[in-house]
């Protein structure tokens, strides 16, 4: 009988390249590389990753288990952990201007539940956006945990206006006189006003708390108002306009800060990804850098920028335009579906996402709308100038979208232009 010996393998292991050891999974990194440098990439919702943090997230901090906090660890050997946690926390209190920060949780979405945790008991009511008019799956859906454990009061935006009905908001908190009140949205182009929410929520003695997954970057830069001052509580992911790695992260207030760490460990979490908490800590370092706000103000003048162009190619946006990094286009007038618009842009290497307006008469995985935004090709450099032009691809493609000759050069042009603007391959 033969006997396997591991050693030599190992020892391989060490230093062998990915392409060496699987040329099937180093071909798909390849592929994806190309698709980032050939397409347009306008999900509101991405963005790229400096080299710095791709470097941090793929070390050796993903080998080790460190269940706990600094100085109090389950597991030896953390003490390296222990300063790159301090770092990160640190960092996002300097940054954010807040009293305490937990850099544990893996996602947005683990965020939402740790805060909603250690507040909240199951069938508790608290209030936020609906999803269908711009809120987030943990914001209530009844297909998510947060619309399964708790009772959900949902409020919405005025038909007219499409902004946020602060009304709504306020009477519906009387009504039902909520736990919580959650602020924030994925879809909402506008301003949130933070001191209306907070003013609603001490009149009916909820806790407010904050999601600012979409313009947690924007806050960073001082481009956006920030909740910090109002909120209880705020959660975030790292990976949108913040530009760092996946993950989530909970600000709050010192008093609440022994609660949210409990809950995040030992109540919802294991060991911490402490690849990405170094990951993290690198984000927040870059997002201290006077360069990073001036980033920040070139992707809310892109925003603009980019919603004139498409408001002169006959589009109407959702709310008439934005205040932050994203738009939402109703293609109601123009005949087409926003899962038709997807297809037909993808088909011309523009990455956008289908979206529902609110109103909508289509169903969630058709809608009437597509949200854009402009995180990622302000990273690559683009301007002013290149947001016209996107709008006048867009708009070419999608009145065009059944002659396969002019998609063919829209493809062309699109190829044009990111080749202008490198994602990977600077010199
Ligand atoms: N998937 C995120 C977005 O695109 O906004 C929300 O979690």
């Amino acid at each position: 009988m033969s006997v396997v010996d591991y050693t030599d393998f190992v020892r391989r292991q060490r230093t062998a390249s990915l392409q060496e050891v699987d040329p099937e999974v180093y071909a798909l990194i390849q592929k994806e590389t190309e698709r980032q440098e050939h397409n347009l990439e306008l999900i509101a919702s991405e963005n790229i990753t400096s080299r710095a943090i791709r470097e941090v997230v793929g070390s050796v901090m993903t080998d080790k288990y460190a269940e706990g906090y600094p100085g109090k660890r389950y597991y030896g050997g953390c003490e390296y952990y222990d300063e790159v946690e301090n770092l990160a926390i640190e960092r996002a209190k300097k940054l954010f201007g807040a009293e305490h920060a937990n850099v544990q949780p893996h996602s947005g979405a683990n965020a939402n539940m740790a805060v909603y945790f250690t507040i909240l008991k199951p069938g508790d009511t608290f209030m936020a956006l609906d999803l269908a008019q711009g809120g987030h799956l943990t914001h209530g859906s009844p297909v998510n945990f947060s619309g399964i454990l708790y009772s959900v009061v949902h409020y919405g935006v005025r038909r007219d206006t499409e902004l946020i009905d602060y009304d709504q908001v306020r009477d519906l908190a009387r009504q039902h006189r909520p736990r919580l009140i959650v602020g924030g949205a994925t879809v909402y182009p506008r301003e949130i006003d933070w001191a209306t929410l907070r003013e609603i929520a001490d009149e009916v003695g909820a806790y407010l708390m904050a999601d600012i997954s979409h313009p947690a970057g924007l806050i960073a830069a001082g481009e956006y108002p920030s909740p910090v001052p109002y909120a209880d509580f705020v959660t975030t992911t790292t990976h949108k306009t913040l530009r760092g790695p996946r993950g989530g992260l909970i600000l709050c207030k010192a008093e609440y800060a022994q609660q949210i760490d409990k809950t995040v460990f030992p109540g919802l979490q294991g060991g911490p990804l402490m690849h990405q908490v170094a990951g993290k800590a690198v984000c927040f370092h870059e997002a201290l850098q006077p360069e990073f706000k001036a980033y920040q103000r070139q992707v809310k003048a892109n925003a603009r920028a980019l919603a004139s162009a498409l408001q002169t190619e006959g589009f109407r946006l959702v709310s008439g335009g934005t205040d932050s990094h994203k738009i939402l286009i109703d293609l109601t007038s123009w005949g087409i579906t926003g899962k038709l618009a997807q297809q037909v842009l993808d088909s011309v290497n523009i990455t956008t996402n289908k979206n529902m307006i609110p109103y909508d008469t289509q169903k969630p995985f058709v809608t009437s709308g597509i949200r854009i935004g402009t995180p990622a090709v302000t990273t690559r450099g683009m301007r002013e100038p290149e947001m016209s032009e996107i709008a006048r691809l867009i708009a070419t493609a999608l009145r065009n979208h059944t002659d396969e000759t002019v998609l063919a050069q829209v493809r062309q042009e699109v190829h044009a232009l990111t080749a202008c603007f490198p994602v990977h391959h600077l010199a």
